[in-house]
């Protein structure tokens, strides 16, 4: 492959843009090369600015469960634009997304649309300070909340992609208030609860950890997490920007059975579009002003192509459900494929990652927090993704991230995959000394 007009780009880009790219995550440093700068995509495909054609894994990180520029979503979009792109005024779509979101999860009795997942947890976090009354949060090392400044605490994403899992510029203050549990660890969130008894306003987590690769709850984890944070007044917000409308159509507390009491959503609930959302029940979210007394706003909230593209991803889902089937035997059948050549592979509905782990050790083989997910071999990782960008296959830049299936995945691109993941890994090996 030849990215020559990629390479000229990106040399522009650094000039104007930090790392030449608007995320981190996109500059592609943890694989040991430079980006390719897309065109276009379709369905399951990417074509970058050289022409090269890639099978996409990384989905925009999650909003294409539909696969790219799905017709629907786009005449939708386009026919809404050319009435007005932006109103700053209420509109009869958000009300119709707001009424979608509670059809598909009826824990969300209101919510309050944003532009990204980072409004939509700092949001969520704000209303459950304001809520209890009370001011630490707990989160847990390797998830990851967006970049507000309370949550870049041993984050996952982009931060563990470069080892730097907190973040410069965040003042002392703010991180103190987050307190870090480790995940699938109910103890460590036990000692943190009794050590800041009666101070902490919410457990924030992912329902699947998708930051640091895929990393299920344990059996009982999630349960525990609801038990505890009932007993001590606790609110419990499940982060579903990454697992909201992806692991079902209700989310994790369809696919697990366990309700929390504040949700977000991003990604796949703005159809691709800058979307997000933060809900729970009425009670909760009757403190949001202008109804009481937690401020939180935005100029581009609810807006109107956003909306629309929002709802009709939606409506797809909810017109045919049996996309969640088709898609979670898809990432069945990869993960089977990495299995196969001895790799660990954690996998949730549609969501699954293949782990590079060090072989030696009690705990070989198994990824279960972010401490085994550091162990991995980045190295190792970094050769498999650029043997298989070889092959026209784009998995995410980083060891750290989820691998995405979309309807758009047709059975005979799986196989395709399957054969060239053999063939990555398998050279990968060959090449180790
Ligand atoms: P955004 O602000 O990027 O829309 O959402 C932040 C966020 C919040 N919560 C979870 C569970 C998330 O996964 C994210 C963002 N996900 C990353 C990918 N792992 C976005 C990709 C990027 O940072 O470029």
């Amino acid at each position: 492959m030849k990215w020559d007009k990629s390479e000229k780009m990106f040399h522009r880009a650094q000039e104007r843009i930090p790392g030449g790219v608007n995320s981190p995550v996109r500059a592609f440093g943890a694989v040991g090369r430079h980006p390719f700068f897309v065109e276009r995509a379709q369905g399951a495909w990417l074509y970058d600015v050289d022409g090269n054609r890639y099978l996409d894994y990384v989905c925009s990180w999650g909003p294409g469960i539909l696969g790219h520029a799905h017709p629907r979503v786009v005449e939708a979009v386009q026919k809404v634009c050319a009435r007005g792109l932006t109103f700053g005024a209420p509109t009869a779509g958000e009300v119709e997304l707001a009424e979608l979101i509670n059809i598909c999860v009826p824990d969300v009795e209101m919510v309050r649309l944003v532009s990204s997942g980072t409004e939509a947890v700092m949001s969520a976090v704000r209303v459950a300070r304001g809520y209890t009354g009370r001011e630490k949060i707990i989160k847990f090392a390797g998830n990851y909340h967006g970049h507000s400044d309370g949550l870049l605490v041993k984050a996952g994403s982009g931060l563990m992609t470069q080892s730097v899992p907190d973040s410069a510029g965040v003042p002392a203050g703010y991180a103190a208030s987050t307190l870090t549990a480790v995940y699938n660890d109910i103890e460590s969130v036990g000692a943190l609860l009794e050590e800041n008894h009666g101070q902490v306003a919410a457990i924030v987590v992912e329902p699947v950890a998708a930051n640091m690769g895929v990393v299920p709850p344990k059996k009982g984890f999630l349960e525990d997490l609801r038990r505890i944070t009932k007993e001590q007044g606790v609110l419990l917000i499940f982060d579903e920007v990454i697992t909201g409308f992806r692991l079902a159509l209700g989310g994790a507390s369809q696919y697990t059975g366990v309700h929390a009491d504040l949700y977000t959503f991003g990604k796949i609930v703005g159809g691709g579009m800058p979307l997000a959302a933060y809900g729970g029940s009425r009670d909760i979210m009757s403190c949001v002003s202008p109804l009481g007394k937690v401020y939180q706003a935005g100029t581009l909230s609810g807006n109107p192509a956003a909306v629309t593209a929002g709802i009709e991803t939606l409506k797809i889902l909810m017109e045919d459900t049996g996309i969640y089937e088709r898609i979670d035997a898809r990432a069945k059948r990869l993960a089977e494929a990495f299995q196969s050549i001895g790799l660990t592979v954690n996998r949730a509905g549609s969501l699954l990652c293949a782990f590079f782990t060090q072989d030696s050790g009690e705990r070989a083989g198994s990824v279960e927090n972010y401490e085994d997910a550091c162990r991995c071999d980045k190295e190792a990782f970094a050769g498999y993704f650029n043997r298989m960008l070889e092959q026209g296959i784009y998995v995410a830049p980083s060891q750290f991230e989820a691998m995405f299936v979309s309807d758009a995945h047709a059975d005979d691109l799986i196989e395709m995959t399957c054969e060239t993941i053999a063939a990555s890994v398998l050279t990968n090996n060959r090449q180790e000394p």
